[in-house]
């Protein structure tokens, strides 16, 4: 926990709180990481999730509804989203850092909606869970070896890991996967890998991946990389080892790939939001 911090605190200067993705203002993991909440949709879109709805995409993730303490405990670190959720209890409401005209009524702090007598209204969710079983890592040598948590034995339920990696300036990353086997399903809901471009998982989203087929290469554009790797609560399979080197810009390994790459079935391509 305490490197954990710190590695939060080294990456502040770098890391902003937050982002724009798929045109929604979001936190960064950075900042969702030290708060322990974080806001989740419905793949479907906003405002599409029922009370029950709402409290299994958090248990999906091994975690459960935050509470309105929690959500402010969040909000008072920076939390800011212009989005009614679902909190513990049947409450609904949305917290507010920066004050704007179009969000909280110019107000700052937990706008509240109270504890709504119809579960059936459709809202987002605040999810919270602080011990996500904690993995991950940052890396800045020129190259390493890293692996899902466990390796070479299976990784577990209810895992949330980010690696992010970063290089000197003016050089990239080119990433190389040696082994690769993680739950299979057909858009890669269940457990999955993604990996941004970027020193986050708003920005530069180059594609998720799961299944036993190992992914291309990847080359990123910038010196910085994340990588977001989440399982469900059910069904894990062998991990994976993923080697990285810190290559000259412009890139001299020729044969690789851009962060664009395509024609693998249990990979997906473009703006793909979580729940
Ligand atoms: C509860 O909310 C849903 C969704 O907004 C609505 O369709 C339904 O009519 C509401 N039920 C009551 C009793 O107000
Ligand atoms: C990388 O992508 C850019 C723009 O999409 C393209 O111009 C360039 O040729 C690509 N480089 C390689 C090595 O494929
Ligand atoms: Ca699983």
């Amino acid at each position: 926990m305490i490197a954990l911090i710190f590695f939060s605190a080294l990456l502040w200067d770098n890391a902003q709180a937050w982002g724009f993705k798929d045109g929604v203002l979001h936190n960064s993991i950075w900042l969702e990481r030290a708060a322990g909440v974080y806001h989740r949709e419905s793949r479907s879109g906003k405002y599409r999730l029922t009370y029950a709805e709402a409290k299994a995409v958090c248990e999906y993730e091994g975690g459960h509804l935050a509470t309105y303490q929690q959500l402010e405990a969040a909000r008072k670190i920076g939390f800011h989203v212009c989005a009614a959720g679902w909190m513990a209890k049947g409450r609904v409401g949305y917290p507010i850092v920066k004050a704007g005209a179009n969000c909280g009524f110019g107000r700052t702090g937990i706008v509240d909606y109270g504890i709504r007598l119809n579960r059936s209204e459709r809202w987002d969710a605040y999810c919270y869970n602080p011990n996500g079983k904690e993995c991950g890592g940052v890396f800045t040598d020129s190259k390493h070896v890293f692996k899902s948590p466990g390796y070479p034995n299976e990784y577990e339920n209810e895992q949330i890991c980010y690696w992010h990696i970063r290089v000197k300036y003016g050089q990239r990353i080119h990433l190389q996967f040696l082994e690769f086997d993680v739950e299979d399903d057909t858009a890669c809901m269940a457990d999955f890998l993604e990996i941004y471009d970027s020193y986050d998982d708003i920005n530069g989203f180059v594609g998720r991946f799961c299944g036993d087929e190992l992914p291309d290469d990847i080359i990123s554009t910038g010196n910085v990389m994340t990588l977001k790797f989440l399982s469900d609560s059910s069904v894990t399979a062998g991990g994976f080892q993923i080697r990285y080197v810190a290559v000259d810009m412009p890139s001299k390994s020729g044969d690789g790939k851009n962060t664009t790459s395509q024609g693998k079935a249990n990979f997906l391509p473009g703006k793909f939001g979580i729940m």
